[in-house]
């Protein structure tokens, strides 16, 4: 049977994430080192030496480009390369440049973000976000890397996932505590992160006006928790607004709106030039709010990841590329994945989110790459190792490597740009019938045509 295939652009990226403390170890430094040895992480995780990306990122870049990705998004330790304020270590700035040379090397194209969630000490005992003064060492730190690295980075990412950041780490208190905490305190530091950003962004342009820079935000579904539910419905859209929308409206028209106060912003506005979504599931809402923003509940049917982590909801990738349509500007999926350490629901997530950007795509929405998350097991901050992200398992003590079976469909996909049916039956034969229908073999057992001929024919 002849294979079906949804082929993408030859100029898409085939992508892998991850971050600096997630991976690269002894990050002593910074709020999470401190925060795991106090023994927050689940089973009292620590991150260890993570991946040994300090030492030796060049080991999995090379597994990177085996399985032929172009592309990888990765973070810099902020408290690695300012130490103390003010003070710069041109040794861990080598380190970064020798680290992006060799992505260029193989052919993977850079994209960094400047804050994936940990902080230098030193700016924890400033009071960080619910300082203004945060602003201007953000920026200082920006102009620093865009000036070191900048020849090497095409594509910047000032803040990963502002708002949740501020909800895990200010309303959940699962993120190292913050000197304020509460409701105030979080949007507080909402005000100062997208001040920040605006800093950052201004930084970098100034240094090479040719970047483009932008945010990583997660993007989810929310629906209400019983559909004839008026309230949990109206409730259900407000919490839809703070955690998708806020961020992006006040970055487009440099404008503080509820619940954030009012405020204009001038150099705030129109500060990305592309919008990163961060994809992993659809929550449910419960009104009144009891026990939390959403409820950890799925629906009857729902296909639940490792841990409860999340739903595996693919069509809500595309409505959320929808949402942010009306920016006008290029869409990359600079994440996407779930936790699945024995790969059971893997290689039909990879198959079903990339039709839905594919989908997108045929739609001539203007997608740019998709950054699987992640390329390798990882330290999966207050869930520690007791949750596993990889295309490529990771065994922390022993530092051992190994394929899953979704790194090799990966790998396929990346080769060739497409999905196709074939690697349906081989990787995920259940999509067959959803995704290629009509392009199922027979059934072994299949009567013959004179079988099914009715004899009087
Ligand atoms: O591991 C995290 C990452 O740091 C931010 N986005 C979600 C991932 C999986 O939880």
């Amino acid at each position: 049977m002849a294979k079906a295939q949804m082929i993408f652009p030859p100029d898409f990226r085939w992508g892998t994430a991850t971050s600096a403390h997630q991976v690269e170890g002894n990050n002593t430094n910074n709020d999470w080192w401190q925060w795991e040895q106090e023994g927050h992480i689940l089973e009292g995780h620590r991150s260890g030496l993570a991946c040994n990306w300090w030492e030796n990122a060049e080991a999995d870049l090379d597994l990177a480009a085996e399985m032929g990705t172009n592309a990888h998004r990765l973070s810099l330790e902020w408290s690695r390369i300012e130490p103390e304020p003010s003070v710069f270590d041109m040794a861990a700035l080598d380190r970064y440049r020798q680290i992006l040379q060799g992505m260029k090397e193989r052919g993977i194209e850079p994209m960094v973000t400047l804050h994936h969630f940990t902080n230098p000490l030193w700016l924890t005992e400033k009071g960080d976000f619910n300082s203004e003064i945060v602003v201007s060492y953000f920026q200082r730190y920006a102009a620093k890397v865009a000036d070191v690295l900048g020849d090497l980075v095409p594509l910047w990412v000032t803040i990963n996932e502002p708002m949740v950041y501020v909800f895990l780490r200010y309303l959940e208190g699962v993120f190292p505590a913050p000197k304020q905490y509460g409701w105030g305190a979080a949007m507080e530091a909402v005000r100062n992160l997208l001040k920040c950003h605006a800093a950052a962004y201004h930084a970098i342009k100034e240094k090479q006006p040719q970047a483009q820079v932008g945010i990583a935000k997660n993007m989810a579904v929310f629906a209400p928790k019983g559909k004839g539910n008026r309230l949990a419905r109206w409730w259900a859209g407000r919490v839809s607004w703070i955690f998708n929308d806020l961020w992006m409206a006040c970055m487009t028209d440099g404008r503080f709106r509820w619940p954030l106060g009012r405020h204009r912003l001038p150099h705030l506005a129109d500060t990305f030039d592309f919008v990163g979504i961060n994809y992993y599931t659809r929550y449910y809402v419960n009104f009144p709010p009891v026990g939390g923003l959403v409820a950890e509940e799925w629906g009857p049917d729902a296909v639940v990841s490792d841990g409860n982590y999340g739903e595996v909801y693919p069509e809500g990738l595309y409505q959320v590329i929808k949402r942010v349509l009306p920016y006008q500007k290029p869409i990359y999926i600079t994440e996407n994945g779930l936790p699945d350490a024995v790969d059971r629901l893997r290689p039909s997530f990879l198959m079903t989110h990339l039709r839905q950007v594919w989908k997108a795509i045929s739609f001539c929405f203007p997608i740019m790459g998709y950054y699987h998350w992640s390329l390798v097991d990882n330290f999966e901050w207050d869930r520690g190792w007791t949750q596993r992200f990889g295309l490529i398992e990771v065994n922390p003590d022993t530092q051992e490597r190994r394929w899953r079976e979704s790194g090799r469909l990966y790998k396929e996909i990346c080769h060739s740009y497409s999905l196709s049916s074939d690697m349906a039956e081989r990787y995920a034969p259940e999509l067959m019938e959803t995704m290629f229908p009509g392009q199922s073999p027979p059934a072994k057992n299949a009567p013959s045509i004179s079988e099914l001929a009715p004899t009087s024919f």
